[in-house]
C-alpha cells in the first residue's frame, strides 16, 4: 500500500463485479492509501488478494466508512439504499453500481465518454448505469455528436455474470446435469425472488428484472430512461427488449438506430466510431469481422461490428455492440468515474 492515495471502499467485494473491481484497481494502478473490503456477516472474515497482499473481508456497516474517501458500490440496491448516505455521512464519495439512485434529480448517472461534465454536479452519490446501457450509449454518443439522434430500438443478448456469481454457477450445473440426462430444477434465472424459475442451459429467457405494468422488464425500462438520462434527450424514442443467453460473459446488442441527418452512408456512420474514445470497430463482412463475447472478455472497450444502413429508412442504421459486462458494463465504468473524479479535482485525499 501507498503512504499517499485514497482509501477506497469495495461493498459487495466477495462479488461477480466487486472481484472485477479489485482486479481493475489492481490493473489501473489506482493510488491506494488504503483498501477497505466490505460484504455480508456470510463473507467476513474471508481473505481477498490485493497486489498480492492479503486483505480480510468485513461486515459491512455504517461505521466502515469512516475515513473513506471513495466507496464503489456493487452488492445490490438494498444494501446501496441502507448504507450509501452513511457512507455520504462519513465524508466518502460514492459511486454506485445499483439501480438505487440512478434516476433520482441530483444525482449523476455517468459514462466518462458521454457525459464526464454532470459529475461536477454531484452531492455525493453518483450512479453508474446499467451494463446494456453503458456499452449501447458509449457506442451512439459518437454518432449523435455528428449526427443528432432521434430514435433507439435495441434488442440484446446478455450474459448470465450479469446477474451475479450464482446464476454463473446454476448456468454451469444445468449444462453439467443436462449432458448427463439428469434433470434440472431452475432456483435463480431469471429473476431470484420472482414467482417461477426457468432453465437458462440451452435457452434463451426473454426477461430481464422483473415485469413493469407496461409490458416491459425492468431492465428495459433501465435501457430506456438512463439512455434519455445520460444523453440529456428526455424527447428520445427508445425501446428495449432485453433477453438472457447461456452465455457466461460478456453482453450483446443489435441496435437499430435513426439519426437527424438524411443521406449518410454506413461509411460515415463507422468512421466517426472508429475515432470515438472507448470504442473499438470491428467490422470487416468479406473477412467475417464482427464483434462476439468470446473475444471481449477481459477487455476494457466497447466492440462495433455490422454497420449497415436500413434499406427503408434513409436515416436508419442498424449496428451489433459486444462488451465485457462486468468491465465496462460495471467495474471499470465505476473505476473510470473515479479516476475522472481525481483528474477533475472532484475529490481529496483525506
Ligand atoms: P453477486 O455476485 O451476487 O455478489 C453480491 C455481493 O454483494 C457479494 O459481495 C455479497 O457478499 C454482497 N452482499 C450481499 N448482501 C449484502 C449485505 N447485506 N451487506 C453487504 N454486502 C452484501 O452479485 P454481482 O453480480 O456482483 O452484483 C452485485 C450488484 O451490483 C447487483 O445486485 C447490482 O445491483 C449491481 N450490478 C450492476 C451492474 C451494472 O450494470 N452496473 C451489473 C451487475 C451488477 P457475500 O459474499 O457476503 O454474499
Ligand atoms: C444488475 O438486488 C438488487 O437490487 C440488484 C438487482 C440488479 C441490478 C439493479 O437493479 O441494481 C442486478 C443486476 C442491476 C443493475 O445494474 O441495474
Amino acid at each position: 500500500m501507498n503512504t499517499r492515495g485514497f482509501h477506497i471502499a469495495v461493498v459487495g467485494a466477495t462479488g461477480a463485479v466487486g472481484q472485477q473491481m479489485l482486479r481493475t484497481l489492481e490493473e489501473r494502478d489506482f493510488p491506494i492509501r488504503q483498501l477497505t473490503l466490505l460484504s455480508s456477516a456470510r463473507s467476513a472474515g474471508k481473505t481477498l488478494l490485493y497486489k498480492g497482499e492479503e486483505f480480510t473481508v468485513q461486515e459491512a456497516k455504517p461505521e466502515s466508512f469512516e475515513g473513506v474517501d471513495i466507496a464503489l458500490f456493487s452488492a445490490g440496491g438494498s444494501i446501496s439504499k441502507q448504507l450509501a448516505p452513511e457512507a455520504v455521512k462519513r465524508g466518502a464519495i460514492v459511486v454506485d453500481n445499483t439501480s438505487a439512485y440512478r434516476m433520482d434529480e441530483g444525482v449523476p448517472l455517468v459514462v466518462p465518454e458521454v457525459n464526464k461534465e454532470d459529475l461536477k454536479k454531484h452531492n455525493g452519490i453518483i450512479a453508474n448505469p446499467n451494463c446494456s446501457t453503458i456499452q449501447m450509449v458509449a457506442a451512439l454518443e459518437p454518432i449523435r455528436q455528428s449526427y443528432g439522434l432521434k430514435k433507439v430500438i435495441v434488442s440484446t443478448y446478455q450474459a448470465v455474470s450479469g446477474a451475479g456469481a450464482q446464476a454463473i454457477n446454476e448456468m454451469y450445473g444445468q449444462t453439467e446435469s443436462i449432458l448427463e440426462g439428469k434433470e434440472v430444477t431452475p432456483e435463480i434465472l431469471p429473476v431470484g425472488s420472482d414467482k417461477k424459475h426457468y432453465q437458462i442451459a440451452f435457452n434463451a429467457i426473454p426477461q430481464i428484472d422483473k415485469f413493469q405494468d407496461n409490458g416491459f422488464t425492468f431492465e428495459e425500462m433501465k435501457m430506456i430512461n438512463e439512455t434519455k438520462k445520460i444523453m440529456h434527450m428526455p424527447e428520445l424514442s427508445v425501446a428495449a427488449t432485453c433477453v438472457r443467453l447461456p452465455i457466461e460473459t460478456g453482453h450483446s446488442e443489435s441496435v437499430y438506430f435513426e439519426v437527424e441527418t438524411q443521406g449518410l452512408s454506413a461509411a460515415e456512420i463507422k468512421n466517426k466510431l472508429k475515432e470515438a474514445p472507448g470504442i473499438v470497430l470491428e467490422d470487416n463482412p468479406d473477412e467475417q469481422v464482427y464483434p462476439m463475447p468470446a473475444h471481449c472478455v477481459g477487455k476494457k472497450e466497447v466492440f462495433v461490428g455490422r454497420v449497415r444502413k436500413d434499406l427503408d429508412e434513409d436515416t436508419g442504421f442498424h449496428m451489433w455492440v459486444v462488451s465485457d459486462n462486468l468491465l465496462k458494463g460495471a467495474a471499470w465504468n465505476s473505476v473510470q468515474i473515479a479516476e475522472t473524479l481525481i483528474e477533475m479535482e472532484l475529490v481529496k485525499e483525506k
